[in-house]
């Protein structure tokens, strides 16, 4: 009934919502009522309440919570059922373990903190609470299995659009999976897939991106490469909208990508966004380093490179560093 009340507070936020109306319209007590209000003002609702006129919603805080993720959200699936967590070791392994039990395509799992952030390679994401957007969407995707890394590029693109338009600045794609601003990581993407007798199960796309920390927030050995939303544009934002912003484009070029069967339509955006093409990099493949100018990314996603020996050499999975350009 809270997160009712809550909602129809929102619908009248421009007046006061009488005590017996709220009371009429759930037939409960003036003081069940009460009670529900100062619950809400303790999750940090500024709520007004005066007598003889009632309550009204002053202020929303900053949370990431399904009511707060699915008010106004303008999409037809991805984050319209949504699991919140206060605290949890990885929203990847939760929605994983939700998508095994059979939760639909588009079900998130968006927590307030995470304290076993997973990075790609077993490497750690640093997620501490309420400063982030730490969130995963189960995908269902009919795909050919070789076709599931694309998704991450896809994510890039729909995080990538979202944030520049949030901030007015370009936020530009590094392969495979980071957003940076200024050369600074912003937003890490890791893509899981779950497998069934050689077809896709499930697809989870955990999205990790830094809202309202500054500078020193970071553990030190993050503080020359990350950044923040807040620190980009010198502004503290609201996560729940962002978490819209970056849902909304990403079930747009999601939709695309599966009805034009690849990632042909969504590649000019990617090359657009991206600050990899054009670039001196060093790529780290399962292969060995590979050192050359990135010169494209190919139909199937693949990082197009021409070596220092002039060849051109397509890289699948690698972390990549990036030089200025020559
Ligand atoms: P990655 O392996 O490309 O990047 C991990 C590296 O990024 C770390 O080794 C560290 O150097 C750096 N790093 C760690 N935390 C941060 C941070 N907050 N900001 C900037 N740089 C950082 C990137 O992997 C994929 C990250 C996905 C995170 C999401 S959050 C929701 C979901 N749940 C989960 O456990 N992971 C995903």
């Amino acid at each position: 009934m809270k997160e009712q009340i809550l909602e129809l507070l929102r619908q009248h936020s421009d007046k006061y919502m009488s005590g017996e109306e709220l009371c009429k319209r759930f037939a409960v007590s003036r003081t069940a009522i009460w009670k529900h209000i100062k619950d809400l003002q303790e999750d940090g609702y500024q709520i007004e309440g005066v007598r003889n006129r009632g309550y009204r919603l002053l202020a929303v805080p900053d949370l990431v919570t399904g009511s707060e993720i699915r008010n106004g959200l303008q999409t037809r699936r991805f984050g319209q059922y949504v699991v919140d967590l206060k605290n949890t070791g990885s929203t990847n392994v939760i929605a994983a373990k939700l998508a095994d039990e059979g939760e639909p395509e588009g079900t998130l799992v968006i927590a307030d903190q995470q304290t076993g952030g997973k990075g790609r390679r077993g490497r750690a994401w640093y997620s501490p609470g309420g400063t982030g957007i730490w969130m995963s969407l189960i995908l269902r995707p009919e795909l050919p299995m070789a076709q599931a890394p694309q998704l991450t590029l896809v994510a890039a693109v729909a995080v990538s659009l979202a944030l520049t338009e949030i901030v007015g600045q370009k936020a530009g794609i590094k392969w495979p999976n980071d957003i940076l601003f200024e050369d600074r990581k912003v937003c890490g993407i890791l893509t899981e897939m779950n497998m069934e007798s050689e077809e896709i199960n499930s697809v989870i796309v955990g999205i990790g991106v830094n809202v309202n920390q500054e500078l020193h927030d970071f553990p030190l050995e993050l503080q020359d490469r990350a950044t923040s939303l807040r620190m980009v544009t010198g502004q503290r934002l609201q996560r729940a909208a962002a978490a819209q912003r970056i849902l909304e484009q990403f079930e747009v070029l999601y939709d695309l990508f599966l009805r034009e069967g690849g990632f042909a339509p969504i590649r000019e955006l990617w090359k657009r966004q991206s600050v990899t093409i054009g670039k001196q990099v060093v790529a780290q493949t399962p292969r060995g380093v590979i050192k050359g100018i990135a010169v494209d990314i190919d139909e199937m996603g693949a990082l197009v490179l021409r070596d220092e020996q002039g060849q051109v050499q397509k890289i699948y999975s690698a972390d990549i560093l990036l030089a200025p350009p020559v």
